[in-house]
Parts: structure tokens; C-alpha cells; sequence
């Protein structure tokens, strides 16, 4: 599979609430492909300690950045990326790169 890629996000995943896998998440893991420029599905709805992974499937880099930029996942082409759950809220994210891809992760206790 494809290899993460993660920039700098430790510190900013850790003030909201979220870590990276590590591949040793206990929860359910949620695959969200990026295809086109857009995210599928646009919305996940997840638990506390579920994974998500994105898969990008396009030839250009794209990321997945929260709205307040406190976290990001940075995809180049063919690459995946992932975080796991860890405090509950809504989290609407996009793509730095394409600000029209639009995506919300749920997190429930
Ligand atoms: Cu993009």
C-alpha cells in the first residue's frame, strides 16, 4: 500500500484531539478515496479511537486540512494518509491545494 506522509502535524493533531495511526488503532478504520478531486464519502461519521485513512487515487498531491489549520494530512499522488479519533466534534476539513474539496469528519464519544 501506499505510504503515509505526514507534515508536521503532531503537535496540531495532539491540541485537537486527534494522533496519527500508527496502525494499532483498536477502533474501526473508515476509508475515504480521493478521486477526481473530491473526497468519497464527504462526510464520515466515526468513534472515538476509529481510524480514518485517506487514499489518494489522483496523480497530484492533494491534503486533507481542518478549517482552522490546526491539522493536516499531506497526500502527494498514490499516497495515503491517516489519523485516529481521539476527542468528539465535528470537523469540517478541505484540500489546501483545491479549496473546493470539501469534507466533514463526525467524531462521537
Ligand atoms: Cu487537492
Amino acid at each position: 500500500m501506499a505510504r503515509e506522509n505526514f507534515t508536521g502535524i503532531f503537535l496540531a493533531l495532539a491540541a485537537l484531539g486527534l494522533t496519527v495511526g500508527g496502525g494499532l488503532a483498536a477502533g474501526q478504520s473508515h476509508r475515504i478515496v480521493i478521486k477526481a478531486a473530491s473526497y468519497d464519502p464527504a462526510q464520515v461519521r466515526v468513534h472515538i479511537g476509529d481510524q480514518i485513512e485517506w487514499d489518494n487515487q489522483d496523480i497530484v498531491a492533494h491534503t486533507a486540512t481542518v478549517a482552522n489549520k490546526a491539522w493536516e494530512v499531506v497526500m502527494g499522488p498514490g499516497r495515503s494518509g491517516r489519523i485516529v479519533a481521539q476527542s468528539p466534534g465535528r470537523f469540517d476539513y478541505i484540500c489546501r491545494y483545491h479549496p473546493n474539496m470539501k469534507g466533514e469528519i463526525i467524531v462521537e464519544p
